[in-house]
C-alpha cells in the first residue's frame, strides 16, 4: 500500500460497527466493498439506505453510495485492506464463539495477495488474531504469514478493537483513540497507516494479544463499577436509605466517582465481554464473575420490588417507562427494562401499560399478555404507579406537577424531586430509588 494511493478496502460484516466503519472509510476517499451474509442488508445499502438506527448514519451512507465509494455484496473480492467486524457471541456456558471470525477469515484467505493487510475489529478472546493468522497460513501456504517466517512476511495481520458508544458511533469512530495490536510491530505499523486515513484520535500501537485484552478490560471495568452502584442501591433499599443522595455526596470526594444504578446492565458488550476474561482465566477472576452476578441479580431485585409495590395497590394501573437497554436508543435486545416489563405484564396482565417512545408495537414476547403500549401523556393520565426503567429524555422532561400524585419506583434516579410516598410502599421498598 503506497502512502499516496488510497487502499481498496473490504469490510466484512455490515452491522453496528462494520457499516459505520465502511461508510467513514469511504468518506475518506477509499473505495470500499462491504460484505454481508444477508442479501437484505446488501440490497438495502446498495440503495443508499440503512438497516440499523444510528445518529446521522443514513445521510452518510446515502452520500458515499451515491458517490460510488461504497458498494455492498454477499461475495468476497480482492482488496488491499480487509477489516473483519463480525459478531463474537458466547454460548450457554459463557464460552466465546469465534466461528464467525474464522468463517470471515476463510473467505478473506481466498482472495488475499502479497502486500495485503487483515485487521480484526470484533471483540475477541485473547489469542484470536493469532488463530486467524494460523487459519490463513493453513489455507494460503503460498503467502508468508507474520510471526511464522524469518523473512519479510507477505501479509500484515493486526487486531484493532472498536470502542464506540451506540448513539455516538460516527463521532466516536473518528475521535476516539485506538489501540492497534500487530502480530508483529511491522503489522501494527501497516494497520496504523490505514487508521490514520480516518481517525483523528491518537492511534497507539501494541501487540495483538494486549489489544485483545484491552477491549475486554474496558468493558469489564465498566461492568464492575456499575455492579458496585447496583449493589449499593440494593443495600440502600434494605437500610431505607436514598441511594442517589448517598452517591451524590460520596462523589464530592475528589477521588470517588460512583456510577449510576439501574435495573441491570443491558446491551451486547458490557454484559458479554467480561465472560471472555472469565473464560480465559476462570480461577483468577472472582471479582469480574461476581460483578456479572450482581448486575444480573439487580434485574430480579427490581422485579420483586416492583411486584411488591403493584400487589400492594390493586386499585392502580401501572406504567412501565421504557424498554430499551439504555437512554434514547431504539435497541430493545438484551434489555433489563424489557425483561422487567414483560415479567410484570405476565403477572399482572391488563394492569400493565408500557411507554416506549422508540417502539411502534410491543415486542413479540408480550403476546399473550394483555399489556398495552401507550404514550407518556396517556400513562400520566390513566395510571397511578410509574416504574421508570429507562432514562429516556422524554421521561426526564415530565415535570413534577404531572407526576406528583403517582407512586413512583424510579430505578434510574431521573426524578429526584419526586415527593416521597414511603408510607404507601411495602416494607423495604424505598420509592423513587
Ligand atoms: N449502565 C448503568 N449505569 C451506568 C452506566 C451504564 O446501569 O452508570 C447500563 C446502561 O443502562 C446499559 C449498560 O449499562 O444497560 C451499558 O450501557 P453503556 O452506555 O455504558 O455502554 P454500551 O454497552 O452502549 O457500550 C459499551 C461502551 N464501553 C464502555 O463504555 C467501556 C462502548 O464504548 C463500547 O464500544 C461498547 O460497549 C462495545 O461495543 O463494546
Amino acid at each position: 500500500m503506497k502512502s499516496d494511493v488510497k487502499p481498496a478496502v473490504c469490510v466484512v460484516g455490515l452491522g453496528y460497527i462494520g457499516l459505520p466503519t465502511a461508510a467513514i472509510v469511504a468518506r475518506s476517499g477509499c473505495q470500499v466493498l462491504g460484505i454481508d451474509v444477508s442479501s437484505h442488508v446488501v440490497d438495502t445499502i446498495n440503495r443508499g439506505e440503512i438497516h440499523i438506527e444510528e445518529v446521522d448514519l443514513d445521510g452518510l451512507v446515502h452520500g458515499v453510495v451515491a458517490r460510488g465509494l461504497l458498494k455492498a455484496s454477499t461475495a468476497m473480492a480482492p482488496a488491499d485492506v480487509f477489516v473483519i467486524a463480525v459478531p463474537t457471541p458466547f454460548d450457554k456456558n459463557h464460552a466465546p464463539d469465534i466461528s464467525y471470525v474464522l468463517a470471515a477469515g476463510e473467505a478473506v484467505a481466498k482472495v488475499l495477495k502479497a502486500g495485503d493487510t487483515v485487521i480484526l475489529e470484533s471483540t475477541s478472546p485473547v489469542g484470536t488474531t493469532e488463530q486467524l493468522r494460523d487459519l490463513i497460513a493453513r489455507l494460503r501456504p503460498d503467502l508468508k504469514c507474520p510471526g511464522l517466517t524469518s523473512e519479510t512476511p507477505d501479509l500484515s495481520i493486526a487486531y484493532c478493537p472498536e470502542r464506540v458508544l451506540p448513539g455516538k458511533i460516527l463521532e466516536e469512530l473518528t475521535n476516539n483513540d485506538r489501540s492497534i495490536g500487530g502480530i508483529t510491530p511491522r503489522c501494527a505499523r501497516k494497520a496504523l497507516s490505514f487508521y490514520k486515513l480516518f481517525v483523528r484520535g491518537e492511534c497507539v500501537v501494541t501487540d495483538s494479544r494486549s489489544a485483545e485484552m484491552t477491549k475486554l478490560v474496558e468493558n469489564a471495568y465498566r461492568d464492575v463499577n456499575i455492579a458496585f452502584a447496583n449493589e449499593l442501591s440494593i443495600v440502600a433499599d434494605t437500610m431505607g436509605l436514598d441511594v442517589w443522595e448517598v452517591i451524590r455526596l460520596a462523589n464530592r470526594h475528589p477521588r470517588v466517582n460512583i456510577l449510576t444504578p439501574g435495573p441491570g446492565v443491558g446491551g451486547h458488550c458490557i454484559a458479554v465481554d467480561p465472560w471472555f476474561i472469565v473464560h480465559g482465566a476462570p480461577e483468577q477472576t472472582p471479582l469480574i464473575r461476581t460483578a456479572r452476578g450482581v448486575n444480573d441479580g439487580k434485574i430480579h431485585h427490581v422485579i420483586s420490588q416492583a411486584e411488591a409495590l403493584i400487589a400492594a395497590h390493586p386499585d392502580k394501573q401501572v406504567a412501565c417507562l421504557g424498554l430499551a437497554f439504555k437512554a434514547n436508543i431504539d435497541d430493545f435486545r438484551e434489555s433489563p427494562a424489557r425483561l422487567v416489563a414483560v415479567t410484570l405484564a405476565r403477572k399482572f396482565g391488563s394492569r400493565i401499560k408500557v411507554v416506549e417512545p422508540y417502539a411502534s408495537e410491543l415486542p413479540k414476547e408480550f403476546a399473550g399478555t394483555s399489556a398495552q403500549l401507550i404514550d407518556i401523556d396517556s400513562a400520566l393520565e390513566s395510571t397511578g404507579i410509574l416504574i421508570v426503567l429507562v432514562d429516556h429524555d422524554q421521561f426526564k422532561a415530565v415535570p413534577v406537577a404531572e407526576r406528583a400524585r403517582h407512586l413512583v419506583y424510579d430505578t434510574r434516579g431521573i426524578w429526584l424531586d419526586q415527593p416521597k410516598a414511603a408510607e404507601a410502599a411495602p416494607a423495604g421498598l424505598k420509592l423513587a430509588s
